[in-house]
């Protein structure tokens, strides 16, 4: 039977690499974007030296996990070919794992080539925000083992918000990240080793990412870990007139609402304060799930 909504569903603990994750969390997953042209931080960490520095802090500021990407995914970004983010993104992979790295590494791709040589370079994750739509992609992960994030989005970051068309989002959201898991396991991927994300911003307008973070809570009917990841993203900009460098309090107000949801990840490029945020919203929402009990 599905839970009631709101109330996450109690998932079995996810092992990425080394580490086990149990529910309910609050998981922080750290963003370092190896490109040129990211929204927020494109073009600071290229000098390989500056992005071991980054990874290095990032786990200093107690994120859980590394999330590493090498083609941008804002609204109109210009694609990458697979062999030019393999470049950005292996070398780093591979010397995070040669200095012995405390987290593990999820690579942000959609495609199969930079996944398999990522995870050869030892990511042990595969973060997708295309929800598996490649079939070549859905491959590489059911060999590899490994676990994966379902991102939904429709089309891709050139066409995506011309279908940021929707009679009820978060019905929709919900109905095509359950088709993301039955396209998993129909590659051999068990529904256990998936962990579900709306797509903050990806295909949808302000007021679509804020109707889908407002109702995420009916997510957890899924069953499965819910990521979010609103890191300093224009529903913010939308709600706050605040500009993208200037985004961390509204970001931080993001958070905990996932947070306060059931949200059992959250994607961010500020992580020791997004983990303050989300550590206070978690105990919060423990609080009132044991009334009395203090
Ligand atoms: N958002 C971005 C990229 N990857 N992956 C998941 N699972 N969820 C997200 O919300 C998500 C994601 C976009 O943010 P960012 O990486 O900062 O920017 P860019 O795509 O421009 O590199």
């Amino acid at each position: 039977m599905s839970p009631p909504p709101g109330v996450p569903a109690p998932w079995r603990p996810i092992r990425i690499g080394a580490r086990i994750f149990e529910p309910p969390g609050p998981y922080v997953v750290g963003v370092l974007n190896l490109t040129p042209d990211s929204f927020s931080d494109g073009g600071r960490f290229l000098d390989p030296d500056d992005a071991l520095a980054r990874a290095q802090a990032i786990a200093a500021e107690g994120a859980d996990l590394l999330d590493v990407g090498g083609e941008s995914t804002r609204p109109g970004a210009a694609a990458v070919p697979a062999a030019e983010e393999v470049r950005r993104v292996c070398p780093l992979v591979e010397r995070l794992a040669a200095a012995g790295y405390p987290l593990p590494v999820s690579v942000d791709t959609s495609k199969a080539e930079v996944a398999r040589e990522a995870l050869a370079a030892g990511a042990s994750l595969v973060n997708d925000v295309r929800g598996l739509a490649d079939p070549a992609l859905a491959e590489v992960v059911a060999a590899a083992g490994v676990p994966v994030i379902l991102m939904h989005m429709r089309g891709t970051p050139r066409d995506m918000q011309e279908r940021a068309v929707y009679r009820d989002v978060a019905a929709e959201v919900r109905a095509e990240l359950e088709a993301a898991l039955l396209r998993a396991e129909r590659a051999g991927i068990a529904r256990e080793r998936a962990i579900l994300d709306p797509g903050i911003g990806f295909a949808k307008t302000a007021a679509q990412s804020l109707e889908v973070l407002a109702r995420l809570g009916e997510l957890h009917a899924l069953g499965r870990p819910l990521l979010v990841g609103p890191s300093r993203k224009s529903f913010i900009g939308a709600a706050s007139g605040a500009p993208v460098g200037e985004r961390l309090p509204g970001t931080l107000a993001a958070v905990a609402a996932a947070v306060l949801a059931g949200a059992a990840f959250v994607r961010v490029h500020d992580v020791a304060a997004a983990r303050q945020a989300a550590r206070v919203a978690a105990a919060i929402r423990e609080a009132g799930l044991r009334p009395g009990s203090g």
